[in-house]
């Protein structure tokens, strides 16, 4: 109030008019037409009115306007001052035509230091500055045209990724859509060839049993002939062993075969014999092949497997056995036998029947083909089954596909399925977008898997800036490995940058035509500041 108050007086009493027009003067620069203060942006021009009094910008004072610039600060917002530097608070705008306008703090205005490229904030100080606008607006220029191109370039390159994935979820539900049919078709093909199956099977099974009926008959004749051997094998042994011929076998008898010196010794003692006879006296031949001979049996063959054969024969009084590789040992075969066997060697029949087992049997031609048809039956409905599920699996590789959010124009599509590495001292890092990323030392060891695909994890304005990718291999006593990346525009898809910031917390960077957005074209030359209020 008081400054006001001594203003008014002196006004008064000095040429007012005059000075009023030289301020006036001194103050005011001449732009586009447009008459206004200087410091003041084209924006705020016409809140300064040379024909009202000044209302300070916060509508904290008003005043003549011939305050304004008149190297006091009056309004607490320096708003009154915007071409000198007399507020603190101040700010000066200079035009810097050809380059872009530009606002500094008004202390800066003549304080000997060039702020404007048109130097305009050193009107008074003497400082020579240079009007170097036009130069720094064409460079500028040119920088913006450059970055214009590269932006250009990576959004055409992102319109392909676009067309790309659209492209691909076209024709991934167009197949999906052949697959589906084909899914319907292929179940009712295997419901068929089942139904075929059983009814081939069926017959088949039937055949089958008859010969399994067979089979199992060969089966018991063939325990019966070797059970009869068995029997003869006891009683030979028997006949050999008793050797008073009384039909019974004495402890005596047992103590001449040195096959029965269990303590080997060199005798057999009565102890050692009575053993054999179930410490009985004797042993009759029906007791001697029922339970006898198994006892005695391996006692035979361990001691002919000790023995010299040829010595043995005599001395120890072997019982020859009839195994096939104790033949020159086995007890003497009644003459009709060894002829019989010669004969059919001879004839090239076999013998005995060979077991009987699914492979060697030969079917008649009606059950073979009944196999036949049953084989057929079960190939086809295989074939038709791994077909079905073939297409099963193809469709759910295409829904898991499908279901994947590639972006808001299915930009990200075509990165679907690369792999992209970089390599700091330590580890070489992978990073397979929509799928995984992971680490492996450069100096040997396994990968490590930092994360799986898992969702798009950019702020709310911007989704499809960061990818989250989670439940990597366990830290060693800490969480799972995580990997968060960031994407950016650039004329490549590129992994710039890898760090760990906390532990087992990963972080990319990566850049991607598909992250660009539409470029706009740089201003020609100058631009104005929209500052407004
Ligand atoms: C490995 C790497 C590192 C990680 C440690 C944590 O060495 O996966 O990145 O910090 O394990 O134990």
């Amino acid at each position: 109030m008081f400054h006001k108050e001594f203003r008014a007086i002196i006004f008064q009493n000095v040429l007012i008019l005059c000075a009023s027009a030289v301020l006036w003067k001194q103050t005011t620069v001449t732009a586009t037409q447009l008459t206004r203060p200087r410091g003041v942006s084209l924006a705020r021009a016409s809140l300064y009115s040379p024909d009202a009094d000044f209302t300070c910008l916060d509508g904290s004072a008003t005043f003549p306007f011939r305050y304004v610039n008149d190297d006091y600060c009056d309004c607490q917002d320096g708003s009154d001052e915007p071409g000198t530097s007399a507020c603190p608070n101040g700010s000066f705008y200079c035009r810097n035509l050809g380059h872009e306008a530009m606002i500094v703090p008004s202390s800066r205005v003549n304080d000997g230091i060039c702020d404007c490229c048109d130097a305009a904030d050193e009107y008074q100080s003497g400082a020579n500055c240079v009007n170097t606008c036009k130069e720094l607006g064409s460079a500028a220029q040119e920088e913006a045209q450059r970055k214009y191109e590269l932006e250009s370039q990576g959004y055409a390159i992102k319109l392909e990724y676009i067309n790309k994935g659209r492209q691909a979820k076209l024709s991934q539900q167009e197949r999906n859509m052949a697959l589906k049919a084909e899914q319907v078709e292929a179940e009712a093909l295997r419901a068929e060839k089942e139904r075929e199956k059983h009814e081939a099977e069926e017959p088949e099974k039937q055949a089958l049993d008859k010969y399994r009926q067979i089979e199992q008959e060969a089966m018991k004749e063939k325990e019966e002939i070797e059970r009869s051997k068995q029997e003869t094998e006891a009683s030979k042994a028997f006949d050999w062993l008793d050797s008073n011929q009384d039909g019974k076998l004495q402890v005596e008898e047992l103590q001449t075969h040195v096959a029965f010196d269990q303590n080997q010794d060199g005798t057999v003692t009565v102890e050692e014999a009575k053993f054999f006879l179930h410490n009985e006296e004797e042993m009759d031949k029906s007791d001697f092949i029922a339970t006898g001979w198994p006892l005695i049996k391996p006692f035979i063959m361990k001691a002919q497997g000790l023995e010299n054969p040829s010595k043995s024969d005599q001395q120890a009084g072997e019982i020859p056995l009839s195994d096939d590789h104790h033949q020159e040992e086995s007890m003497p075969e009644t003459e009709g036998e060894e002829e019989e066997e010669e004969e059919h060697e001879e004839e090239g029949e076999t013998v005995k029947p060979s077991p009987v087992t699914p492979s060697s049997v030969e079917y008649d031609a009606e059950t073979q083909e009944l196999i036949e048809a049953a084989n057929k039956a079960r190939n086809a409905y295989d074939e038709a089954d791994r077909r079905l599920r073939d297409l099963e699996r193809e469709i759910r590789q295409l829904e898991e596909s499908n279901s994947k959010d590639y972006g808001p124009n299915e930009e990200y599509q075509p990165m679907d399925g690369q792999c992209y590495e970089y390599s700091d001292r330590e580890y070489t890092y992978k990073l397979c977008p929509f799928d995984s990323g992971s680490q492996r030392p450069k100096h040997g060891g396994s990968e490590t898997r930092l994360g799986s695909w898992d969702s798009w994890d950019g702020p709310a304005a911007n989704k499809y800036s960061a990818m989250k990718y989670d439940k990597g291999v366990q830290c060693w006593n800490g969480p799972q490995r995580s990997l968060k990346v960031h994407l950016s525009c650039g004329m490549e898809n590129q992994l710039l940058s890898v760090s760990e910031p906390n532990r087992c917390e990963y972080e990319m960077k990566f850049t991607t035509p598909a992250a660009c957005s539409e470029p706009k074209k740089p201003d020609e030359g100058d631009s104005e500041i929209h500052d407004e209020l």
